[in-house]
């Protein structure tokens, strides 16, 4: 009996997701809670003058964004990140199922496991795993696998998406297009992060997932899309000195 999924785009589909086979006798609710009230929404209106210049000052401000991977140890508010990371919970998500963890680390012990765990598999994905042309088209970009800024960086903002939920009823929750509606998050987290004054580089710790969702205690629902090391950009960091695409090369007008 396979069940039929048509939220989880085949393009987003990865191996982490639940498998119905395993799935089958698990109980699961049914969406029909309680009436909920719909209320005016009056969004705030600019004149047009209003809109460019908003519209322009937010673009200047995110082309400035960089991934950098050299993260000062310098102490950031944590009032700060738990306000960025409440503009990452503002994100759309699937039937309002809001779908993600923030795993927020700086203890300093667990930020070296993190970086024991990434680095011990980031070796072997270098080495083995990603194959050659892969390793190739990053040589410009100078990563590899020794990740200093996840014990350097004051914070590590581990995101997981939640598969599914669990109600107190301890029946199973649908969260249609987590890994989406995580992605958008995680999108937000990075606007609110560049504009808090932050940096930041987002990594994807290949095959290291179920061990830091070990470490941190994370349920077998969640599974880590995302690592973000956060703090100030460290007064001798570098980036790669790549450009942006131009409007004309990434759209259409129809
Ligand atoms: N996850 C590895 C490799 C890596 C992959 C891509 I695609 C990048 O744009 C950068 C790095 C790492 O973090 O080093």
């Amino acid at each position: 009996t396979r069940e039929v999924r048509p939220w989880v785009d085949e393009d987003l589909q990865d191996n982490t997701e639940i498998s119905s086979r395993d799935n089958e006798d698990d109980d699961w609710a049914d969406g029909s809670e309680a009436d909920l009230p719909h209320v005016p929404y009056s969004p705030a209106r600019y004149t047009v003058e209003e809109m460019l210049e908003r519209s322009q000052h937010f673009y200047t401000m995110m082309n400035q964004r960089r991934s950098v991977r050299f993260i000062s140890p310098e102490p950031v508010p944590r009032a700060v990140v738990e306000n960025v990371i409440r503009a990452a919970g503002t994100a759309p998500s699937g039937a309002h199922t809001e779908p993600w963890t923030f795993v927020v680390v700086s203890d300093s012990e667990t930020k070296r496991k993190i970086r024991e765990i990434v680095e011990e598999e980031e070796e072997i994905n270098y080495k083995q795993r990603m194959g050659d042309k892969w390793v190739r088209d990053l040589q410009r970009l100078r990563t590899n696998w020794v990740k200093e800024y996840l014990d350097v960086a004051p914070y590590l903002i581990l995101v997981f998406k939640q598969t599914y939920g669990i109600l107190s009823s301890g029946k199973k929750k649908t969260h249609y297009y987590n890994e989406i509606s995580v992605s958008i998050s995680c999108g937000l987290l990075l606007a609110a992060l560049q504009n808090a004054g932050l940096v930041t580089v987002t990594t994807t710790p290949l095959n290291c997932g179920p061990q830091l969702r070990l470490l941190l205690n994370r349920p077998a629902n969640e599974k880590l899309l995302m690592l973000l090391p956060v703090g100030f950009a460290a007064t001798d960091a570098t980036v790669p000195d790549l450009t942006r695409k131009s409007l004309e090369d990434i759209t259409v007008f129809v």
